[in-house]
């Protein structure tokens, strides 16, 4: 962004900039608030915000991509008092002042790459934008584990989006080059090499243009169904039974719904250390191809947050010779990935777009990227 956005819309230049991504979870989906494991990688696309102090107790917030500006004094930010993109950043502000942090006011301006709705994080990139910016205009000392509690809370707690710590985890957290394997219990993290170019490799990114929404309760009632079925089996949560453990849990769950949730659940994170298994073995890169498309047949039968779109987008890679495939991301619409040798992407690309035609659905948008770096300063 260039710096004529926040003087086009405060008169004056801005003091720093900070950059977060969107994230591709690579596997590990719908585990992480099950305490389990997840292995995603940060997104060349991100949202960069801008800031300048203010003395007053105001904030004021503008948005390269949206015309409505807000203003308000930070006094007044209670949960959900701002709706829309904005929510995100003033909910920033205040998961800051709820965290006992004194916030003077502050201009923003917000630009941002990643397509909303499309299941890439674009609220988490907003709002680890944003939470890196303030802390660092304020001096306010935060690590990147507070960095990412912040945004959890404008998400979970001010927006009221119920999701676990999974996207804004990857957005603070991720590198160049890697993907980033996170166990959700101990939020301990470690980096897994991803050199998909050296392999002759790309990950493609297919973004169905099903636009998925968290917030309309089918998320939430995953979360429920989860817990319910770890309260039956009486473990504090599903990542307490493993590979092993898990004939005898499914034969103890009467209800047919909670044991497709747990068998999804259990057999992802199984699935996401074979892949981090893989992976760090510095094997082949393609053999992880077949865990991708076991954990989106998981989703789609088990978990039931597929739709339409990802499964054309996934059938259609894989008939045109991707190593493998899956929804990415919390489903109900969004994104795919598909991992083809670099010779064949535009095969690929050629191949979904035609089935999308030929469905009469609206065209994805479809784009290769390699692993790229977590939040920062713009000038760093
Ligand atoms: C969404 C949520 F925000 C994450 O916390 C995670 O649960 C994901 O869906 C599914 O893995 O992105």
């Amino acid at each position: 962004m260039s710096d004529d956005a926040f003087e086009a819309a405060y008169g004056r230049p801005a003091e720093l900039a900070w950059h977060a991504p969107g994230r591709v979870n690579i596997i590990g989906e719908h585990t992480d608030y099950n305490d389990g494991f997840a292995l995603p990688a940060a997104l060349p696309l991100g949202v960069t915000a801008q800031v300048a102090a203010r003395d007053d107790g105001v904030i004021r917030a503008s948005s390269v991509q949206d015309d409505d500006a807000v203003t308000v004094p930070i006094v007044d930010l209670a949960p959900g008092s701002v709706q829309g993109w904005a929510g995100y950043v003033v909910g920033v502000i205040w998961a800051f002042r709820e965290a006992g942090h004194h916030m003077p006011g502050l201009d923003i301006v917000v630009d941002g790459s990643v397509p909303i709705g499309s299941g890439l994080s674009s609220s988490a990139a907003l709002e680890c934008a944003v939470a890196g910016a303030v802390d660092d205009l304020f001096g306010l000392g935060s690590t990147p584990a507070d960095l990412i509690t912040v945004a959890r809370r404008a998400e979970n707690d001010y927006v009221g989006v119920p999701t676990g710590a999974l996207d804004q985890s990857a957005s603070v957290l991720c590198r160049e080059a890697e993907a980033l394997f996170i166990d959700f219990r101990s939020m301990d993290t470690r980096r897994v090499p991803l050199d998909l170019d050296g392999a002759g490799l790309r990950l493609l990114v297919i973004d169905t243009q099903a636009r998925h929404q968290l917030a309309d309760g089918e998320y939430a009632k995953r979360r429920a169904e989860c817990a319910r079925a770890a309260e039956l089996l009486g473990v504090p949560m599903l990542r307490d039974i493993d590979d092993d453990g898990l004939a005898g849990a499914l034969e103890r769950l009467t209800d047919p719904v909670l044991r497709r949730r747990a068998r999804h659940i259990v057999t992802e994170n199984a699935r996401t250390l074979q892949t981090v298994r893989v992976l760090e073995g510095q094997g082949d890169p393609r053999a992880i191809g077949a865990l991708l498309l076991a954990s989106h047949v998981s989703l789609r039968d088990d978990f039931e947050v597929s739709c339409r779109e990802l499964d054309l987008a996934v059938s259609t890679a894989m008939d045109t010779g991707a190593h493998g495939a899956r929804m990415t991301g919390g489903g109900f619409g969004g994104s795919a990935i598909a991992l083809v040798d670099d010779t064949d992407t535009d095969a690929v690309t050629d191949a979904v777009q035609g089935a999308f035609a030929e469905a009469e659905l609206t065209a994805p948008v479809i784009f290769a990227m390699q692993p790229a770096r977590g939040a920062h300063r713009c000038d760093e």
